[in-house]
C-alpha cells in the first residue's frame, strides 16, 4: 500500500508513534510518505520505501496568523495525487484532521484515499473541547473512514465528549522491544550514580499536564531516608520551576536534568523506578518504554495509565498529587530487591506479551487493507 502519515514532528509520544509504525510499515513493504513541517525525530536515516514532504510555511504581510492548517492541506493534495496514496493516515486530530479531509474532498476526483484519524491524548481531553474547535474535531472524526483511540479510555471519551457517529476502534500504542530492552549502561550508571545510589527517572515533555514538580516533591520526601538520584529526561515550559523547586527544596545536586536524549533505552537502563505523575495521559508512551527495559512504573490513577500499568504486580498507581503514597511506593520497592525484580521482570514481560510492535502494526495494516476493499 501507499501510505501517507501526517504527525507533528516533536518530541512528543504522538510523534513518536507515528514515525514508528511508518517506519515499521515500510520494512513490511509498504511505501510510506510522512507529510509534516520538519525532519520527524526518529526519522533521522535513511530507510528504504520511505519518503518525507515538507510542508512550507507561507509567508504574506496580510497573514497575521501563519495559515499551516491550509498550507498542510495543500502539501496533502500534492502527494495524494503525484504518489497516488491509497491511505492518508493522520495523528492527533488538530489540525491534521481536518486538513486531511479538505485534502481528500479537493482530489476526490482524481483519486480516492481512504483518511484514518488517531487519537492521541488533549486532542480529544483539552483543546479539541474548546468551544471554537469542538465543532471543527466533531465532523472530521464523522467524516474520516476510521478513527482509531491509542486507549479505552480515549475512544470512550471520544464517543461521549464529541457524541461521534462511530465508536473509535482501539489500537494501543507499541513499543519495540527489541530496541528497548535492559542493556549494559554501567558507565553512565556511574557517571549519575558514583556512590551507586538508586535512580528514579521521568521522560516527558515538561508541559503542565505532566506534573514534573511532583517527581521533585516525590524525591524530596523519599531523600529523607533513601540516597537516590532523580533524573529528568526532555524539556518544556515546566523546568525552570522544577528547577527552582529542586533549588529552594535543597535537592539540586540530586537531581539530573538531561534534557531531550536519544538514547533512551540506555538511559532508562540505569533506572529503578519511573515516575509518571501525570494529571492527564491517554496513554502513557513513555512508561511502556520504561516497562520494556524492565522499570517498575508508579503513575496517577488517571486516563489510559491503568491500561497500562498492573497495580501491584508491575508497578503502582497512587491519585493525582499523592506525593506522601508515591513516595512509598518508591520505598517499597527500593527496600525490597525481591519485589523490585519480580515487578521488573513483570514490566518487561507486559510490554512484549501486550504491547509489542509485531502485535500492534499488523492491526493498522488489516484496518488500512479493510478500508481498501470497502
Ligand atoms: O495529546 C497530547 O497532549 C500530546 C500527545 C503527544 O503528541 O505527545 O501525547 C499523547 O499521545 C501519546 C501517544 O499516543 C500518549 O502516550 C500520551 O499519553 C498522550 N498525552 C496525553 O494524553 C497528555
Amino acid at each position: 500500500m501507499k501510505i501517507g502519515i501526517v504527525c507533528y514532528p516533536t518530541y512528543g509520544g504522538s510523534g513518536v508513534v507515528a514515525t514508528e509504525l511508518g517506519i515499521e510499515l515500510a520494512k513490511r513493504g509498504h511505501e510510506v510518505h510522512f507529510i509534516t513541517y520538519a525532519q520527524p525525530m526518529r526519522l533521522d536515516r535513511f530507510q528504504d520505501n520511505i519518503f518525507y514532504h515538507e510542508v512550507e510555511q507561507p509567508h504574506y504581510p496580510l497573514f497575521e496568523f501563519p495559515l499551516y492548517s491550509l498550507a498542510l492541506a495543500g502539501k496533502i493534495i500534492d502527494v495524494i495525487k503525484y504518489e497516488q496514496l491509497d491511505i492518508l493516515h493522520v495523528h492527533y486530530a488538530i489540525p491534521h484532521a481536518i486538513s486531511g479531509f479538505l485534502a481528500k474532498e479537493i482530489v476526490k476526483e482524481d483519486r480516492h484515499v481512504a483518511l484514518v484519524t488517531t487519537l492521541h491524548g488533549t486532542d480529544i481531553t483539552l483543546i479539541g473541547l474548546e468551544p471554537t474547535f469542538l465543532p471543527l474535531v466533531k465532523f472530521s472524526l464523522d467524516q474520516s473512514d476510521a478513527v482509531t483511540a491509542v486507549s479505552k479510555f480515549l475512544a470512550d471519551k471520544t464517543s461521549t465528549g464529541f457524541k461521534t457517529n462511530h465508536e473509535p476502534i482501539v489500537i494501543p500504542n507499541f513499543v519495540d522491544t527489541n530496541v528497548y530492552h535492559r542493556m549494559e549502561s554501567t558507565k553512565i550508571r556511574c557517571q549519575i550514580a558514583p556512590n551507586d545510589e538508586k535512580i528514579l527517572i521521568h521522560v516527558s515533555n515538561f508541559r503542565p499536564v505532566k506534573r514534573v514538580v511532583d517527581t521533585i516533591h516525590i524525591a524530596h520526601e523519599v531523600l529523607k531516608t533513601t540516597p537516590i538520584k532523580l533524573v529528568l529526561v526532555g524539556d518544556g515550559p515546566d523546568r525552570a520551576e522544577a528547577e527552582r523547586v529542586s533549588r529552594e527544596l535543597g535537592i539540586h545536586e540530586h537531581v539530573r536534568f538531561l534534557g531531550k536524549q536519544n538514547a533512551l533505552p540506555e538511559i532508562l537502563s540505569i533506572a529503578d523506578i519511573f515516575l509518571m505523575p501525570s494529571q492527564s495521559e491517554s496513554f502513557g508512551l513513555a512508561a511502556l518504554e520504561a516497562m520494556a527495559c524492565g522499570v517498575p512504573v508508579i503513575g496517577t490513577n488517571l486516563g489510559g495509565i491503568p491500561e497500562v500499568i498492573t497495580h501491584s504486580e508491575n508497578g503502582f498507581i497512587a491519585e493525582l498529587g499523592d506525593i506522601k503514597r508515591m513516595a512509598k511506593y518508591v520505598l517499597e520497592l527500593l527496600n525490597n530487591p525481591k519485589k523490585w525484580s519480580d515487578f521488573s521482570k513483570k514490566a518487561r514481560q507486559r510490554a512484549v506479551n501486550e504491547f509489542d510492535i509485531s502485535l500492534i502494526v499488523p492491526k493498522y495494516e488489516a484496518l488500512y487493507q479493510s478500508l481498501l476493499e470497502s
